[in-house]
């Protein structure tokens, strides 16, 4: 790593299909930081068996979310992108830094309490221990700046209180990073119910548009999506349902509120809403036919992961020895 290289850090979890979401909250600004920081994008298959998966699943995604890094514009050649279990310094650091997490700030996060309370037959200690793992991935880069939905502001929060916690007791060891949250597509919501943030995991598939949904699909789904009973196309409190459209529609066009309230004055939410599902399947077009090339060729995608996990282990193995060294273990 050069000196004075900043550091970008992220990762998506392997648990579900990749919704707009995660594209518009995260995975198209990846792209952006590549030629200002050194940038590491992690596919994050340990977090995602905090719920349970289906292994055959769960290896299908593994690639397939890899393979949608690269499909939404992130340069395999310019980023390390990998696999966080063939990096196994993000499990000892997740130990070591457990040990520097209180129960009772781990116990506040609103993401463990929205899980166990989803999966109550499943409280398991890595869903309440995740943030932990989440800080080792973050810290052990020496990361500026960590791209995210603003559901993930807390445990940025978090992460930065570790590495504060732990720089006091053993000075210089960790950079302390910053959340990099998008002005516009910080929290794009649910198509039924707008004011919940629309999820992967979501069990109906008609709140939820997929990275990977097929024009018609993209566009029945937004016809459908819960508006309030007025027509105007006009940002305003409680208008959850056009507010999220409206949200889209400027990600994805780059206009802003204004123009947009400008462009659709006297036409109705339906118009409305057939110009957002154009734009956004227009958008995810290309993304689909990269994504169906980059399927078809496995071993590409193998020598990518292998090669990103060998730079990554270079990095955090460099971390990994300075925090050992601190505490006082014999290396
Ligand atoms: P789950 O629904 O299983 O909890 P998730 O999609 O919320 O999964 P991740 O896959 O880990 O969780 O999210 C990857 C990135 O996408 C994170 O940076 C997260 O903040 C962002 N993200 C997820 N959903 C949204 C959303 N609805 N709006 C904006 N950003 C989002
Ligand atoms: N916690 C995130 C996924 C995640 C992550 C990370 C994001 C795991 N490790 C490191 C940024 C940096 C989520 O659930 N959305």
């Amino acid at each position: 790593m050069l000196q004075n290289e900043k550091v970008c850090f992220s990762g998506v979890q392997p648990s579900g299909n990749l919704t707009i979401g995660n594209y518009l909250g995260a995975i198209k600004n990846f792209a952006t930081f590549s030629n200002d920081y050194r940038c590491f994008y992690c596919v994050v298959d340990e977090h995602a068996i905090t719920v349970r998966q289906v292994p055959a699943e769960l290896r299908r995604r593994t690639y397939e979310t890899l393979a949608l890094y690269i499909a939404c514009g992130v340069d395999p050649e310019k980023n390390t992108l990998y696999v966080q279990s063939h990096v196994p310094a993000h499990a000892e650091l997740g130990w070591v830094l457990n040990c520097f997490t209180m129960f009772g700030e781990l116990s506040r996060m609103t993401q463990f309490k929205d899980k166990s309370a989803r999966h109550a037959d499943n409280v398991n200690a890595g869903l309440f221990t995740y943030p932990t793992l989440m800080a080792a991935d973050i810290l052990l880069y020496q990361t500026d700046i960590v791209p995210v939905g603003i559901d993930q502001k807390q445990h940025l929060e978090l992460t930065r209180d570790i590495a504060t916690r732990f720089n006091s007791v053993h000075p210089d060891t960790f950079t302390i990073p910053e959340p990099y949250i998008p002005q516009t597509g910080m929290k794009i919501c649910s198509l039924a119910d707008p004011t919940k943030k629309m999820s992967k995991s979501d069990e109906n598939p008609n709140a939820v548009i997929y990275i990977l949904d097929d024009r018609d699909t993209i566009i029945r789904k937004f016809k459908r999506a819960v508006t309030d009973s007025g027509s105007e196309v006009r940002m305003g409190e409680g208008k959850d349902g056009i507010n999220n459209l409206i949200t889209i529609y400027s990600v994805l066009t780059g206009k802003s509120v204004a123009d947009i309230e400008r462009e659709f004055e006297g036409r109705g939410y339906g118009d409305f809403k057939l110009a957002v599902g154009e734009v956004c399947a227009d958008a995810l077009a290309p993304v689909h036919a990269r994504f169906d090339e980059l399927m078809a060729d496995k071993a590409g995608l193998e020598a990518i992961m292998k090669q990103g996990a060998e730079n990554a282990s270079r990095a955090a193995y460099r971390t990994l020895s300075k925090v050992k060294k601190k505490l006082g273990f014999v290396i």
